[in-house]
């Protein structure tokens, strides 16, 4: 061949690989999306989206429409009117009852982008791929996005997270954007540790000094804090518009210090008070004496399992159906959540009697009762539900009376838990929990005894004994939530660890796009 055709064949073949390098991604098969969803068609070729771009919805997707014209960066304008031809439409439609009520079908062709499902939630999860793949507005002003059809629905019914605000108190911004945070990874339930011995963080008007006295503190000593109840208001309604379900904990009987502390006559003799890390908090807020029963000290420590509610206490059940009751009463969501772990000072008979009176209460406030894993030592059925944590045996047991079983195994999903031995923050009692940790296992094998018919769904639970602020939440947090999600949404076949280590490092660059704080695991290539 001559020297010059050899040479223009070369260069030929570096300008199309230069082109290819420059051109962008036009594989939908190839986006790094979290929550793999269950099937994803590629076609080729990309939607441009501009400024002029128009989104077409229901008055009800405005939020929604908001959000995604945001993440273009665009003032793109909204309408009701189903008329352009071209545009991002998000539609609600009856035609593929596969899907359930949220899944959803997201069609991107050359001059539209279709959402379809046949519920709300299912418009909003749809959106949320889209955001991922949303990128920042390329040469000539344009964002691509490659074309195909993605049909997408989750696994488990139940996907969520629990934040522990009672050993550190958390604003009510910041909860907000914690929902914000999972409810983009398709979560829908979160569940609030509200109580805890050190601290009581929701206002209860029947028995004020609770919030006012039980929550005036935290771990360390630092100043705690609670929602009152409109404040409570606001986050349920935040979460409900973006299909998460506000779970609340009163947890029960035992890690009640902050209670005790607020009512001497809930006080009594089993509660074992560790000699460190009491405080009495400010005198004007001091807890209640209540004829010769003392209130306990507020509790600033670490330790777990040495309070208790006594039933030789006449206040006690009073107390236990009050605060039901108010609970139920702002809580639109068909779960109450009371606890019921680690009452290591409770006797045995009195712990089932509480357990069964819990049940029996939550029930005529028309209310599905969940707890810890140990409430399988009552008498309960399939009407409540038993989230594992700990026990094997009693989590088998749960499910053996009938109950649906949430799954937070410590030993994976605990987000409270170190990655490795140089973790600035966090426990490590569990182990070390890296991110491949978190996301390698089934929530249907990991426990003999409990099979996919018992499993309602997963969990991942943040306590916050050494968690303070925003900024370590996220840290604790992401990514192993996001593994997690995936676990709760995507199938289970295909899933494993070496495909999504290497799209969770093209992910990363997106979730700095949320501004999330999160963890660099070294077992992860991040790609930025
Ligand atoms: C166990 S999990 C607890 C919590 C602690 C947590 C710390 C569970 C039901 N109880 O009280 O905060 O460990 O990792």
């Amino acid at each position: 061949m001559h020297l010059l055709t050899r040479l223009s064949l070369f260069f030929g073949a570096v300008l199309v690989l230069a082109s290819c390098k420059n051109t962008p991604p036009t594989n939908l098969a190839s986006e790094s999306l979290i929550p793999k969803p269950v099937s994803v068609t590629a076609t080729g070729d990309a939607f441009e989206l501009t400024s002029e771009t128009i989104l077409v919805g229901d008055a009800a997707f405005a939020v929604l429409a908001d959000s995604i014209a945001r993440a273009t960066g665009f003032d793109l304008k909204f309408t009701e009117e189903a008329s352009p031809k071209s545009g991002i439409f998000l539609t609600l439609d009856s035609v593929d009852q596969d899907l359930g009520q949220e899944g959803y079908t997201l069609v991107i062709e050359e001059d539209k982008i279709t959402i379809k499902a046949n519920a709300p939630a299912g418009v909003f999860y749809g959106a949320q791929t889209l955001l991922q793949l949303i990128s920042k507005p390329g040469e000539q002003n344009k964002i691509l996005i490659p074309t195909g059809t993605i049909r997408d629905y989750p696994k488990y019914e139940w996907r969520g997270s629990m934040l522990d605000v009672s050993r550190h108190f958390i604003s009510v911004a910041d909860v907000k954007r914690y929902i914000d945070l999972i409810s983009h990874y398709k979560m829908n339930v979160l569940h609030l540790h509200l109580t805890d011995d050190q601290g009581w963080r929701i206002e209860i008007k029947s028995w004020p000094n609770l919030a006012v006295h039980g929550g005036v503190t935290q771990v360390g000593g630092g100043k705690g804090g609670y929602y009152t109840q409109e404040d409570y208001k606001g986050i349920v309604a935040h979460a409900a518009s973006r299909f998460v379900t506000i779970v609340p904990e009163i947890d029960m009987p035992s890690h009640i210090n902050a209670a005790l502390a607020a009512y001497g006559s809930l006080n009594n003799p089993d509660t074992k008070f560790p000699k460190e890390g009491n405080y009495m908090g400010p005198a004007e807020t001091r807890g209640i004496v209540d004829g010769n029963s003392k209130p306990t000290d507020l509790y600033t420590g670490m330790e777990v399992g040495w309070s208790t509610l006594s039933l030789s206490k006449p206040a006690t059940l009073q107390f236990v159906n009050d605060v039901i009751r108010e609970l139920a009463e702002i809580t639109p969501g068909p779960y109450l959540h009371i606890g019921g772990d680690e009452a290591h000072v409770t006797k045995k008979e009195e712990y089932i009697k509480f357990i069964n009176h819990f049940t029996e209460i939550v029930k005529a406030n028309n209310k599905t009762m969940i707890g810890w894993e140990e409430i399988a030592q009552a008498d309960i059925d399939g009407n409540v539900i038993a989230q594992h944590w700990a026990s094997e045996k009693h989590a088998a047991e749960a499910a053996a009376k009938g109950a649906k079983i949430i799954m937070s195994p410590s030993k994976k999903v605990y987000l409270d838990m170190q990655y490795d031995s140089t973790t600035r923050i966090g426990l490590h009692w569990v182990g070390y929990i890296e991110v491949d940790d978190s996301y390698n296992w089934d929530p249907t094998t990991r426990v003999e005894g409990i099979t996919r018919e018992n499993v309602l769904g997963v969990e991942a639970p943040l306590w916050a004994e050494t968690v303070v602020n925003m900024t370590d939440i996220e840290y604790m947090a992401f990514p192993r939530l996001i593994g997690v999600a995936e676990i709760g949404w995507s199938p289970a076949e295909g899933r494993n660890w070496e495909e999504y280590k290497i799209r969770l490092g093209k992910h990363g660059r997106h979730m700095e796009g949320l501004a999330i704080d999160f963890y660099r695991s070294p077992k992860v290539n991040w790609s930025n």
